[in-house]
Order: structure tokens, then C-alpha cells, then sequence
């Protein structure tokens, strides 16, 4: 979508550090890294957020859940330890950026609550 900061990382329009790529998805490094660890797991083609998702999605959905991101902590060296993955969704969820994204943290002990 035009004028999405992540559509443009997918289509390496804007650079990134890459750590996965698919014909799906792409996964890189946070800007802003809120831990050790700090990717964003994200679907090429736009969805707005979680409550964008359709049905023709579970796929989609699934592949990043059952298949992207156990491997990307496996090889970012944080499933054992353990992880979080969160989706801020909509304002008050504190999504900043409008184009689905799953952020993997690890690599320090976790809070909670979150802020
Ligand atoms: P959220 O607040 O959940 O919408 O998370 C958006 C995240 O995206 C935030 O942690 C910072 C990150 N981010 C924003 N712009 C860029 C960018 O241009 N490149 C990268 N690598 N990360 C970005």
C-alpha cells in the first residue's frame, strides 16, 4: 500500500536488517529494539492489523505462527530461554504502524504487566 513504511521494507524499497524472508513474509530487525532480541514478523502483501485478518488469511496466519516464528527463535537462540510475541492492535493497543506485525522479544527476562 502506498505510504506504508512496512509495504516499503517488504519491498525493500526502504532498508532493513533482514533476518528471514519468504514468499509470505518478511522478518527484521526492530528500529527501536525494546529488548536483546527484537524482530518484526510481518506479511508481505498489506493487512491492517489482526482485525483486518480474513478469512483467506489462515494460511497465512498460520505459517508465521506454527512455522516463521518458532524457527526465527530458534535461530535468534531464544526458545529455550523463552520469548514474547506480541501484536499491538489499534490505538489503544499502541499499534503505531498500520500494516500487521508480530514483534518477537527475547533475550532478557519479560514484565508483566506491560506498560
Ligand atoms: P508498534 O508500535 O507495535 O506499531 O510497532 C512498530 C515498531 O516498528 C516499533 O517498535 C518501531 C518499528 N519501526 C518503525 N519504523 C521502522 C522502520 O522504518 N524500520 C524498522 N526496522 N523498524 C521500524
Amino acid at each position: 500500500m502506498a505510504d506504508c513504511i512496512f509495504c516499503k521494507i517488504a519491498q525493500k524499497e526502504i532498508p532493513s536488517q533482514l533476518v528471514y524472508e519468504d514468499e509470505q513474509v518478511v522478518a527484521f530487525k526492530d528500529l527501536e529494539p525494546q529488548a536483546p532480541v527484537h524482530v518484526l514478523i510481518i506479511p508481505k502483501k498489506h493487512v491492517e492489523s489482526i482485525m483486518a485478518l480474513k478469512a483467506e488469511d489462515k494460511d497465512l496466519v498460520s505459517h508465521i505462527l506454527i512455522e516463521v516464528i518458532p524457527q526465527l527463535a530458534k535461530e535468534l537462540q531464544v526458545d529455550e530461554k523463552g520469548f514474547r510475541v506480541v501484536a499491538n492492535t489499534g490505538d489503544e493497543g499502541g499499534q503505531s504502524v498500520k500494516h500487521l506485525h508480530f514483534h518477537l522479544l527475547g533475550g532478557r527476562s519479560m514484565q508483566w504487566p506491560p506498560g
